[in-house]
């Protein structure tokens, strides 16, 4: 049975999320105008003015802003209110370039952690539950945002931070630890870590994870799930939007409900910067309706997914976006190929290999290449050179199936692959540091 946090709003029909997206894009629109003279000047440029502006389907009149906008803006150029009313600093955890600074108020974050609530609520969390919160707290978004929310629900909640396992786990188990929160691949890798220690999916008291931050697959979800007993739920958001929770699963897992009532969704053509309709993929693109401290108009996420309005079993009317299909700026182009690493980890859940793994590309006599590093399990593990080698083929084949390249496969000895606490490092690209 579907529980809501805030069902008035959740729940809403049609008409009045409209209406409410109406009445905050006028009057958010105005106020940006008025108080970011970077914003102001790029709608100048574009000849439109806060009048042009008189409901939500106005807003492909807008400007888009794109992190190229927020590194010429740092690190006060877009702060919508005054410094004296901002009350929190959170920081993308990037490592190119300046970071990404967002200001909070504090009505920030207040509905960043109703976001939150939102989707804690929707993994089934009540005050009953015990909520572990092992994304990184700090500048990073994944803490502060689960642990706001957890509050709201009336979870006891485990502030953790990442990191740690063995004490993740002494806790999960001490505490009975209901609801989990950390990266996909740092919930994979507990669950192997409770594996090593003899501990079965049902010795724990699990029932639900809150998974994102990171692109990860069906097959991984299903991995995880089996593993730790669980059902699986996908969360996502971006700093520049507040952080976790501009959507969440719930428990038909087929998708993520944006909440509409703060966030706007677009799905543009990348190339063009045309909008498209509903069904179609592209890049996503999300105006904060009612952000005070950093309210960003139609910014462009790079974040490649479909967005979806048919009806949901669970009762909410929001629409919903599909897991990100990759990013229109990280997609690999190798010999010409577009690749995600996405696809690459398809196959190797689908071969029953583990999702520790890492991609190598490479430039080689001005010819890509790309290598795949896969972990072996223990019962996996062969001395058998030959064994392995065909094993590897068989890998390279299934690869090559579905990239249309190849890939040349090297499977590692167990406990090879770096594991991470935070998001994963899935690809190295060499050509990069040329
Ligand atoms: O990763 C916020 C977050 C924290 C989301 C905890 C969910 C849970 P950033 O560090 O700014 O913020 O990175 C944002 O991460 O544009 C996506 O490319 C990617 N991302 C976030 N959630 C998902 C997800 C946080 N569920 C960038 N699936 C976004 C795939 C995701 N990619």
């Amino acid at each position: 049975m579907a529980n809501y946090y805030q069902p008035e709003i959740e729940c809403a029909s049609r008409e009045e999320i409209v209406r409410i997206q109406n009445e905050k894009l006028v009057k958010q629109v105005r106020h940006v105008y008025d108080n970011v003279p970077y914003y102001r000047h790029l709608m100048e440029e574009k000849g439109v003015t806060p009048d042009d502006i008189r409901s939500i389907d106005d807003i492909h009149k807008l400007p888009f802003l794109t992190k190229a906008d927020l590194r010429e803006a740092y690190p006060y150029g877009l702060l919508g209110t005054d410094l004296k009313n901002c009350v929190r600093i959170q920081s993308t955890s990037g490592t190119t370039g300046k970071r990404v600074v967002a200001f909070y108020t504090q009505k920030d974050i207040d509905l960043w952690e109703d976001c939150c609530a939102r989707a804690i609520v929707a993994a089934g969390g009540t005050n009953e539950d015990v909520c572990q919160v092992c994304y990184g707290y700090g500048l990073f978004t994944g803490g502060p945002g689960l642990n706001g929310g957890s509050h709201k629900v009336g979870c006891l909640t485990l502030p953790m931070s990442s990191g740690n396992t063995d004490r993740q786990i002494q806790f999960m188990m001490d505490l009975g630890s209901t609801i989990l929160c950390c990266t996909p691949s740092y919930a994979a890798f507990i669950a192997e870590t409770l594996a090593e220690k003899g501990y079965k999916p049902e010795d724990n008291k699990l029932k639900a994870g809150i998974f994102g931050a990171e692109p990860w697959t069906e097959e991984m979800r299903r991995d995880i799930e089996a593993k730790l007993g669980i059902k699986a739920y996908d969360i996502y958001g971006l700093t520049e939007t507040t952080g976790p929770g501009v959507s969440f699963e719930c428990e038909e897992q087929t998708g993520m409900h944006i909440n509409e009532d703060h966030f706007y969704a677009e799905i543009i053509d990348p190339e063009t910067g045309e909008v498209l309709p509903e069904g179609s993929k592209g890049e996503l693109v999300f105006t904060s309706l009612d952000k005070e401290g950093f309210p960003l108009l139609r910014y462009r996420t790079r974040d490649i997914c479909v967005l979806s309005r048919k009806k949901c079993s669970c009762g909410r009317t929001h629409v919903k976006m599909s897991k990100p299909m990759g990013r229109s700026d990280d997609m690999l182009i190798i010999r010409g190929v577009n690749v995600f690493p996405s696809q690459i980890e398809t196959v190797l859940l689908n071969e029953g290999y583990s999702p520790n793994y890492q991609i190598v590309v490479d430039r080689v006599n001005n010819t890509d290449t790309l290598d795949v590093y896969v972990e072996l399990t223990p019962d996996q593990f062969s001395d058998i050179i030959s064994e392995n080698q065909k094993k590897e083929k068989a890998l390279e084949g299934a690869i090559r199936t579905m990239l249309g390249i190849g890939a040349k496969v090297h499977l590692t000895d167990p406990k090879t692959i770096a594991r991470s606490e935070g998001k994963a490092v899935r690809v190295i690209d060499k050509r990069k540091l040329v």
